[in-house]
């Protein structure tokens, strides 16, 4: 082989290996398929490796050259490779901007109409009713004295319902998250000469966790003093409620003995639809006389019936919810289903 000969072959070879380089970098359209193309190349397997290896067979002045080529080389293919790895991936972005924005035209994406919880509807719906028989619809703070949730309602101070067992006080133990909305009803009987008829919805708090019992619930509570009303006329509202309420103009009511230190006397009332169970829906009772003299009321001139009932119940029998929790999950496939109501 005469001098230089072998040299420049070389230096045709690489020159060849660049355009091949450059060839199959331009038709890599992955990034899978560029990694490829650089194994091919730069490899231990690879072209640059195979005419390093071929430096060894030139004469001993050509190496030097061939080396410096092979270099160059390298340096060059590892540009074009960068340059082309940012090339496909700005095609990528392109790509998806097209794909996943067809019309950047169209109107935007809006979280629709939203729809009232099933609670709020309940709560509503209970009190609407009472409205439409002429009940004032009164609301109160949920952070209220131990005077007005407890003292004027007849509680006596070893009573268990005060307990730090059923109830979440604030650190001056004088308020309390209300256990039940009756505050409501004393501070509107202040507020107002009677006759009067009053409900209180809102938010409760008792240390109670399970399937049917959450710490915070809602109540609806309600209230009539007048001069004459009588245990028969609280029979007949909450029948009348429960027919409206349920829609369901056979449900039929009953009503048990009870206590609560608030009324006296106090009774269960219990609603059954059609050959169904008997299932406990309400308390109630007339109003203490002790309870009608912290409201201001004149207890000798006036009576009244209270009764109270809780909206998760109410809900839960009206559209058949099997556990209380769902309501406070907000998990937009139980929600949704009430949208319609
Ligand atoms: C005043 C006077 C009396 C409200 C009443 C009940 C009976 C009762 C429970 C039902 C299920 C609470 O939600 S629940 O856990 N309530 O049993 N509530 S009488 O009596 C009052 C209210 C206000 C001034």
């Amino acid at each position: 082989m005469p001098e230089g000969e072998g040299g420049s072959e070389h230096s045709a070879a690489t020159d060849e290996l660049l355009q091949r380089a450059r060839a199959r970098l331009a038709e890599a359209k992955t990034e899978s398929a560029l990694l490829a193309a650089k194994a091919a190349f730069l490899g231990r397997e690879g072209e640059i490796q195979k005419q390093l290896k071929a430096i060894g067979a030139l004469p001993k002045q050509e190496r030097p050259a061939a080396g410096v080529r092979l270099n160059f080389l390298r340096e060059e293919f590892e540009q074009m490779f960068a340059r082309r790895r940012e090339e496909l991936r700005g095609e990528t972005v392109q790509r998806r901007l097209q794909e996943e924005v067809p019309d950047i035209t169209l109107p935007g994406r809006t979280s629709g109409a939203g729809a009232l919880h099933p609670l709020t509807l309940a709560a509503e719906r209970a009190a609407g009713i009472f409205a439409g028989a002429g009940f004032a619809v009164a609301d109160g703070p949920e952070i209220e004295s131990d005077f007005f949730n407890f003292t004027a309602l007849n509680h006596p101070p070893d009573h268990p319902a005060r307990s730090m067992h059923d109830t979440f006080y604030t650190g001056d133990g004088e308020h309390l998250l209300r256990t039940h909305t009756s505050p409501v009803q004393i501070r509107y009987m202040l507020a107002h000469r009677p006759p009067l008829r009053v409900i209180a919805p809102g938010r409760v708090y008792r240390r109670d966790h399970d399937a049917t019992h959450s710490p915070m619930f809602h109540q609806i509570e309600g209230l009539w003093v007048d001069e004459t009303v009588a245990f028969t006329d609280l029979k007949g509202a909450l029948a009348q409620f429960f027919r409206a309420f349920f829609e369901d103009d056979k449900i039929r009511t009953r009503f048990r003995p009870s206590y609560f230190p608030f009324t006296e006397p106090s009774a269960e009332c219990d609603i059954r639809r059609g050959k169904g169970e008997w299932l406990e829906v309400a308390g109630c009772g007339m109003v203490h006389p002790r309870v009608l003299a912290a409201g201001g009321v004149d207890a000798r001139a006036f009576r009244g019936f209270a009764f109270g009932m809780g909206v998760e119940r109410l809900a839960m029998l009206r559209w058949g919810v099997g556990d209380i929790r769902l309501f406070f999950e907000n998990d937009l496939r139980f929600l949704r289903q009430f949208s319609g109501e």
